[in-house]
């Protein structure tokens, strides 16, 4: 599931490979039988390749001896409920987050897992809806079964702090617990065991926070993208019941004087936005093809990528963690109207995203941005009470990063006075004839006169579409030659204003899109202002970009 190992003591099996597929009516009933590898989505198997609607997914496992089970899910698109031998462990809606489901007091010896998914659009999702991204269907992200005891470490959050020169570390170890016991905690980091107390264990959930100094560190940053492995134990009867391990970095990322810094340093973001989608393969993108990703984006001069419109498998963090990308994470959800934030599931199902994307990712150092709500209602009352909730629970959990969302209410934008960043998607060139410098001047003019005064300024979206090899000498729209147009004139133009604090492409790669919610500016049913296409083949644009970031610093 991460690209380290996580526990040396508790056991994990892998659940990916082969697992059955059925395709199901309305009323449950089977009407289709696959061989499904997991994780991928379902569209990967060509008699499915537009299928919408419900599945089950079906493997045996096998418990070596009587035990309680953790089914861990990285992603499951986009309603799931668990199963094991018939009876409902867990019901999660949302694909691009994780869950775990669990079983207590298993049997040894062999049972049946089936997964139920559901990636049906309605009422009862209100976030994945039909949109300028496809939701596609399945178990998108690995699974892992974890042999867990009564007692166990359910998360490890990592809070590096900087005290002038020198650096704590400090860690909150999250104990879950179904009996009372005595317990002792240790924490393993920087070659040294630290004692973390002994603890009465009571029934239920508990935080044990402990602060440890970090000397003769190196702090985590682009060139230089050091970290450090800190292992949480829990101790029982002097024996260790369980372990985990947590990967993260020493750095800090501020926002003073209308500029962002990292450790001290002004840092101006030079990025693209990305959406999960590979030809082939969908949203479940293989390591090594988002590690290919990370070597395109890197090697375009890039030093940054925003996570449109969604929070990200895992792995593709870690990568980002590895080689020093940094990261404007955001939750789920892209232009939803007032009438679609008013759907009664909307508030909770933004509310479980948005918890489950800080506690899952907290600790990556390469997030140095929070996103909620791109292009929603940011200029309604009612949107800007939605906008308030939400950028509200990310203060409520992280503190140390700073909170945006990407607006296209470019002077109507009603949420300014709430954010740490200022961030609007402008697209001269390409849907209006503006000057790019005029229109992103005179919309950071209004973001100042709406509470923005002071505050970092990003141009989150830009650019224009070409289809992968139709060239013109006339450069007309559609064409690469345009779309290197379009890139260089917003590139040039908005990259030395004194005010502007990044920039991010839109897009790295083409995107199938839903066919419901497609008409003429939608070639092939894909959002075609990638850089590179659907396959990651390179358009004229890419290079052209290429140059143009690696003239800025
Ligand atoms: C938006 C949106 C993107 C994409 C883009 C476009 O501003 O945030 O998801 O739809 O426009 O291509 O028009």
């Amino acid at each position: 599931m991460r690209l380290f190992k996580t526990h040396n003591i508790r056991r994990v099996e892998q659940l990916d490979g082969s697992w059955e597929l059925f395709t199901l009516d309305d009323n449950g009933n089977r009407t289709g039988s696959y061989s499904a590898i997991v994780p991928a989505c379902w569209e990967s198997i060509p008699a499915l390749a537009t299928y919408r609607g419900k599945a089950v997914y079906s493997r045996k496992i096998s418990v070596i001896k009587e035990s309680n089970l953790r089914f861990v899910f990285g992603g499951v698109s986009h309603t799931a409920d668990i199963y094991l031998d018939g009876k409902h462990l867990a019901h999660h809606y949302n694909a691009y987050t994780g869950f775990a489901a669990k079983a207590t007091a298993v049997s040894a010896g062999e049972h049946i897992l089936e997964v139920f998914v559901d990636n049906s659009y309605g009422e009862h999702s209100s976030l994945h809806i039909p949109n300028d991204y496809n939701t596609y269907g399945g178990i998108i992200r690995p699974v892992s079964l974890e042999y867990i005891e009564d007692s166990y470490i359910s998360s490890l959050k990592l809070t590096p702090k900087k005290q002038g020169e020198s650096w704590k570390l400090e860690a909150q170890i999250n104990i879950q617990s179904s009996v009372e016991c005595t317990a002792r905690l240790n924490l393993c980091f920087n070659g040294e065991e630290i004692n973390a107390g002994e603890h009465s264990l009571q029934i239920g959930n508990k935080n044990y926070p402990i602060t440890v100094d970090a000397e003769n560190i190196q702090e985590w940053s682009p060139d230089s993208p050091k970290l450090y492995e800190v292992t949480a134990k829990l101790i029982i009867n002097g024996d260790v019941a369980d372990d985990l391990i947590e990967r993260f970095g020493f750095r800090e990322i501020t926002w003073e004087q209308g500029k962002l810094q990292l450790n001290g340093q002004e840092i101006f973001l030079k990025g693209f936005n990305r959406h999960e989608d590979l030809g082939g393969f969908g949203c479940a993108i293989p390591v090594a093809a988002m590690a290919r990703d990370l070597d395109l984006i890197a090697g375009c001069g890039a030093n940054s990528v925003r996570t449109a419109h969604y929070p990200n498998d895992e792995r593709f963090l870690d990568l980002c963690d590895e080689r020093g990308i940094l990261v404007w994470e955001e939750s789920h959800a892209r232009g939803l109207t007032e009438e679609k934030m008013r759907n009664p599931n909307f508030r909770q199902q933004s509310i479980d995203c948005i918890e489950e994307m800080l506690n899952q990712h907290y600790n990556h150092p390469s997030i140095i941005i929070w996103g909620i709500l791109n292009e929603c209602a940011s200029d309604t009352d009612y949107g800007r009470e939605c906008y308030a909730q939400q950028l509200s629970l990310i203060d409520d959990h992280d503190k140390s990063r700073p909170k945006t969302h990407a607006s296209n209410r470019h002077f109507w934008d009603k949420t300014l006075d709430m954010v740490d960043i200022l961030s609007f998607n402008i697209y001269p060139g390409w849907y209006n004839d503006d000057d790019p410098a005029k229109l992103c001047k005179s919309v950071y003019d209004y973001a100042v006169s709406a509470g923005g005064k002071g505050k970092p300024f990003i141009v989150s979206e830009f650019g224009g579409a070409a289809i992968y090899g139709f060239h013109s000498p006339e450069r007309f729209k559609w064409s690469e030659e345009r779309q290197c147009d379009i890139l260089e004139s917003c590139i040039t133009r908005l990259r030395d204003l004194p005010f502007v604090s990044g920039l991010f492409i839109w897009q790295f790669s083409d995107c199938r899109v839903s066919e419901q919610d497609c008409d003429f500016t939608r070639p092939m049913i894909q959002n075609n202002k990638g850089v590179v296409d659907l396959y990651r083949r390179p358009k004229l644009a890419y290079y052209k970009v290429k140059e143009l970031f690696s003239e800025k610093s």
